[in-house]
């Protein structure tokens, strides 16, 4: 399966930790996201990544999807999300939270590269950072005291949280949300996911 996207879309690189954590073979396919690429718009009609083209042709189109699909053939026992109950509603919460964070945080950047001329819309730049900062607050708070986000193993909270933090980290138009010691509990959840091969292989590097 081809994985269409790069690393450095905290989307993408969601799904490609999923699927190196499930040990599913993948290429990746790295096209720019806009809808002036066609090749793009022939596999996702809104030119957004990431998308991941099944062997047999079958498209998936955006991370929670790809994700659901991963977790349905690649996670028998349940291990990333429990099947039901309290346990699969708290991961999922933390995974809302992350989510969340993350377009946030992806709007915090779009902001600022998109319009002409270095210009943004300040109160709607305000707006993102308040709601961006509030969900790695309650990221944090999730995270401290404890090894992993819910229960005593990797979830999808985890590989959520850390794909929002990590991400944060890489560009300077959002790295302020999480620089210094803002965060010293995701900071170390982050340390810890990335010892793990899915997560170092998937690591943005320039
Ligand atoms: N809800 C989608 C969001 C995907 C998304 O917004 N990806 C960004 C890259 S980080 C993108 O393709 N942006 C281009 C655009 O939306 O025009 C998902 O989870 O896959």
């Amino acid at each position: 399966m081809i994985l269409v996207g790069r690393y450095l879309s905290p989307f993408t690189r969601r799904a490609a930790i999923v699927l190196k954590t499930l040990n599913i073979g993948f290429e990746v396919k790295h096209l720019t996201a806009t809808p002036e690429n066609a090749e793009l718009v022939t596999i996702n009609p809104l030119a957004r990544v990431p998308a991941l083209i099944l062997d047999d042709g079958e498209v998936l189109i955006d991370s929670a999807a790809i994700i659901d699909y991963l977790l349905e053939v690649g996670d028998p026992d349940n291990t990333l999300l429990a099947a039901g109950g309290g346990d699969r509603r708290t991961v999922m919460r933390l995974v809302g939270v992350a989510q969340g964070t993350i377009e946030k945080t992806v709007g915090v950047v779009y902001e600022q590269i998109k319009r002409p001329g270095g210009s943004h819309h300040q109160p709607w730049l305000d707006q993102l950072r308040v709601q961006a900062s509030a969900g790695f607050d309650y990221l944090e708070k999730a995270a401290t005291g404890r090894v992993w986000l819910h229960g005593n193993g990797l979830t999808l909270a985890d590989v959520n949280a850390v794909a929002a933090y990590d991400f944060a980290g890489y560009l300077p138009f959002c790295e302020d949300l999480v620089a210094g010691s803002k965060y010293p509990a995701l900071a170390e959840l982050s340390a810890r996911c990335n010892a793990l091969q899915a997560f170092s292989e998937t690591a943005w590097s320039g």
